[in-house]
This record gives C-alpha cells, sequence and structure tokens, in this order.
C-alpha cells in the first residue's frame, strides 16, 4: 500500500497529507508565477469548482471537478483557471489515487493554510463526474453587478449575508489579469498573504472610478496601485453587508474564525459524504508549523 501507487485503499490522514506536502513544495518551487504564488489562483480554482452548486437541485458544487470538460472550461468566469489545473496535474500524476475533485479542493485548503490563513478542515470523498454533470453558465458572480445579484449567487448555494461578506475576504489573494477577467491589478499591498486588509483597504481607502478603456471598477486614490469590483464595493455600499466588513475589518481573528468555517462549507457543497463523516475531517498540517 504505497502513497504513490494507483491503486490505494482506503487511502488514510497521512496519505492526504502526503499530497498536501507535495502541494506546498510545489508552490514554494514555483515562485517565479504572477506575484510570486500560485497560491491565490489554486483558491479561485477550489471556489469556482464548488460555487456553481444550486441547493433546489442539487447540481453543481466540488464533487465531479467537471471543469475539465468544455463547455464549463471555457466559461468566462473560469478564464485563466487552466494556470491552477496544470499546476495540480503532476501532484496528480504522483498520486494517481486521489481524484480531481477530492485534489482541486485540497489545492484550496493547502493554499490557504500555506499564504498564513487559517486552517481549513478537509474531508475526502468528492467523485470525478463525466461531462453530463457540467452546470449551465453564469452559476459564478458577475463582478459589474451588486448587491442584488450577490444575494441572488450565494442565497443560491445556501450562504446568508454574513457569510457572503466573510468569503469575499478571499479577496485579499491574488490580483485581476487583463487578459482573463479583462480588469486588472490586486485587492491589497500584499496578495500573497491571507490577512483582513481586503476589509480594511475597502473602508479606509479612498476610491474614485478607475479612467481607462477597461470595464467599470474602482482605483485608491492615493496610490492608484490597488483596485475593487462594483461587486466589492457593494459591500460597503449595502447596510446589511457593511456591518460584517466593519467587524472583519476590526478583527482578524473573527475574520479568520468565520472564513474557516464557510469555506469549509463552500469546499463540500454537492458531496454526498455518508452521514456521520463530519467526525473524518481532518486538519492537515501547514509546512510553517513546528509543532
Ligand atoms: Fe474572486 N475574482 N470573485 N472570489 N477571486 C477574481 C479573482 C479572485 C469575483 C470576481 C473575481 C470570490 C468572490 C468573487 C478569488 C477568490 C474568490 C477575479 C479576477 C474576478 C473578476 C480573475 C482574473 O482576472 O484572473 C466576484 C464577482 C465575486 C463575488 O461576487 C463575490 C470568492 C467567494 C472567492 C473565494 O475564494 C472564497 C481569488 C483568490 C482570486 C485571485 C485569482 C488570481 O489568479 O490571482
Amino acid at each position: 500500500n504505497s502513497a504513490s501507487g494507483s491503486k490505494l485503499t482506503n487511502p488514510t490522514q497521512a496519505d492526504y497529507q502526503a499530497v498536501y506536502n507535495a502541494i506546498a513544495s510545489r508552490l514554494e518551487e514555483k515562485d517565479d508565477y504572477d506575484d510570486g504564488s500560485f497560491g491565490p489562483v489554486l483558491v479561485r480554482l477550489a471556489w469556482h469548482a464548488s460555487g456553481t452548486y444550486d441547493k433546489e437541485t442539487g447540481t453543481g458544487g466540488s464533487n465531479g471537478a467537471t471543469m475539465r470538460f468544455q463547455p464549463e472550461s471555457s466559461h468566462g468566469a473560469n478564464a485563466g483557471l487552466i494556470a491552477a489545473r496544470d499546476f495540480l496535474d503532476p501532484i496528480k500524476a504522483q498520486f494517481p489515487w486521489i481524484t480531481y475533485s477530492d485534489l482541486w479542493i485540497l489545492g484550496g485548503v493547502a493554499a490557504i493554510q500555506e499564504m498564513q490563513g487559517p486552517i481549513v478542515p478537509y474531508r475526502p470523498g468528492r467523485a470525478d463526474r463525466d461531462i453530463a454533470a457540467c452546470t449551465p453558465d453564469g452559476r459564478l458572480p458577475d463582478a459589474t453587478q451588486g448587491s442584488d445579484h450577490l444575494r441572488s449567487i450565494f442565497y443560491r448555494m445556501g450562504f446568508n449575508d454574513q457569510e457572503i461578506v466573510a468569503l469575499s475576504g478571499a479577496h485579499a489573494l491574488g490580483r485581476c489579469h487583463r487578459d482573463r477577467s479583462g480588469f486588472d491589478g490586486p485587492w491589497t499591498f500584499s496578495p500573497t498573504v491571507m490577512t483582513n486588509d481586503f476589509y480594511t483597504l475597502l473602508l479606509e481607502q479612498k476610491w474614485d472610478w478607475k479612467k481607462w478603456d477597461g470595464p467599470k471598477q474602482y482605483e485608491d486614490k492615493s496610490t492608484k496601485s490597488l483596485m475593487m469590483l462594483p461587486t466589492d464595493m457593494a459591500l460597503v455600499q449595502d447596510k446589511a453587508f457593511r456591518q460584517h466588513v466593519e467587524r472583519y475589518a476590526k478583527s482578524n481573528d473573527e475574520f479568520f474564525k468565520d472564513f474557516s468555517a464557510v469555506i469549509l462549507r463552500l469546499f463540500e457543497l454537492g458531496v454526498p459524504f455518508p452521514a456521520g463523516s463530519e467526525s473524518q475531517r481532518w486538519i492537515l498540517k501547514p509546512t510553517w508549523d513546528e509543532s
């Protein structure tokens, strides 16, 4: 029973920790990508694999890894995520027993933890599905819209206002790319470290519309190097959202606690786990944890 064999039966926590460690090493090795890490794009892959969930029909979600197929791979929202899928392919080759759908979510968990975010307990059990399970286009949020749209998209997944705000703090990480979404720039000054800076910057900076020929986005008045999407700005324009932005801006601990709880749920949407297996969620150890 070798962790790298293709016929591993009943893989254990140690086997998943070995995959985690391989992802963490590859993240460290490939530090010439983008702002110095594949971490943000791995988080985005895990989110877009999960965020297609529809609670009414039970379709979509992280079970299936259907973004491997057309047309889902070329849905506008998924532009650029090939970078994350390609990054994980050698890991899949090294540990052929893990499903793509478990691997993509493990990639998100490892990226969050390795970028100094909170611990996100992990439970495997996702199966890969075929092209017939692809979800229709339009299930992921459209950045040009406002709070009504945010609510209709995230309520469909089963989240409430507080959870929408907590999930949005992931924009502390990474950046927008002209050749992917059309938007441009990072949200924070440290896009490869997980912090509550998304909220503090949203409240403390002065934001203007960016004057350019691209899609409508905001830029910070003082440095003109940061950005916010119209959907990000909706979080401070809408009273019910804003109270949570203020809370998370005040306390990184509260943000980390709520972010971990809600992203764990996001990552498990649509997965038919056996009843009672909540107790089998594992804490996979970050490489920076010396204990
Ligand atoms: Fe996001 N996101 N996101 N996002 N997202 C983009 C990048 C990243 C929206 C739009 C965009 C979440 C919510 C929303 C990350 C994580 C999460 C980009 C830029 C757009 C556009 C893509 C590109 O050009 O490369 C919108 C709209 C919403 C919303 O309405 C709430 C959530 C919930 C998460 C999450 O992870 C929980 C991350 C990370 C990135 C950076 C990717 C990168 O390559 O860097």
